[in-house]
This record gives C-alpha cells, sequence and structure tokens, in this order.
C-alpha cells in the first residue's frame, strides 16, 4: 500500500511545481539527470533526500525501467586520482540528508534503453530500509555540467 501512494504522490508531483516527492519521513528533493547523446552507454542521476524524522534511514537500492541496472556509486580518492565506486547504501540520517550530485554520490544508470532527452522525465524507483519503495520521476536537463569522463567509460 505505502508503494502504491508513494507512486501516486509521484504522480501527482511531477506535474507540480516543486518536483519534490515523499516517502514517510523522507523528502526527496528535485531528481536530475544530465542529457547526454543518444549512443551514451551509461548516466547517472542525482537527488538530495532529506530526512525529517527522528530515525535514520538508508537507501538500499535503486532501479528504472529506463536502465538494464542502476547501482548507488560514489567517488573516492585514489592516490590522486577520483575513482566512482559502488557503495551496499547510503545512510540517510535523522535530521540530515543525503546528497546525490556530480562528483560524489550518484545512482549509475548502466545500458540505458533510451536517450536521455532533455525536458523529459523517467521513473526511479528508490528502495529504502524502513520507508520503503518509492518511485519518483528524474528530469532530463540539458543545463547541467558536461558529463564526467568516467561516467563515459564504463
Ligand atoms: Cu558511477
Amino acid at each position: 500500500m505505502r508503494i502504491l501512494i508513494a507512486s501516486l504522490l509521484a504522480v501527482l508531483c511531477s506535474f507540480a511545481m516543486a518536483h519534490e516527492f515523499t516517502a514517510g519521513e523522507l523528502y526527496i528533493d528535485h531528481p536530475w539527470s544530465r542529457a547526454l547523446p543518444p549512443n551514451a552507454p551509461a548516466g547517472a542521476a542525482y537527488l538530495v533526500i532529506h530526512n525529517k524524522g527522528t530515525n535514520a534511514d538508508t537507501l538500499l537500492s535503486a532501479s528504472t525501467p529506463m536502465a538494464d541496472k542502476a547501482e548507488l556509486h560514489t567517488h573516492v580518492m585514489f592516490g590522486e586520482v577520483m575513482k566512482m565506486q559502488r557503495v551496499d547504501s547510503v545512510g540517510v540520517p535523522a535530521g540530515g540528508e543525503a546528497r546525490f550530485a556530480p562528483g560524489g554520490n550518484h545512482v549509475m544508470l548502466f545500458g540505458l534503453k533510451q536517450p536521455l532527452v532533455a525536458g523529459e522525465f523517467f521513473p526511479l524507483t528508490l528502495v529504502f530500509e524502513k520507508a520503503g519503495a518509492v518511485e519518483v520521476q528524474v528530469k532530463v536537463e540539458q543545463d547541467a555540467p558536461a558529463p564526467a569522463a568516467e561516467h563515459l567509460e564504463h
């Protein structure tokens, strides 16, 4: 039932200005992805998860019909080189936030099934340990920084 309600909210919100989604005490702000050339093999989604509750939650996984596979990634330093690394989960502290942004955490999308075209939306389901599953709509944006080179090398 929780999944159904979250999905309905997502549909309603995708037509609203705010572009924010809720799952219990979690508020998911402005999910977005960069527009990419049609042959790009992989992309990434970014968003900010605010936790307005008094209990920490954890993002466990993500999935989307837009890609063969979605993984939670972060960037870490290997010596002097910044590299992406898969993580099993991302914590969302009570009263805090988990930020997914270029150069840091991101939801990696492998095997894109459709081009990421600016102005379009695609669904992304986030699964939290406590809040359960919530589907958000990711907005594809053109006016973002150029894609990081490492994203094109997958
Ligand atoms: Cu990545």
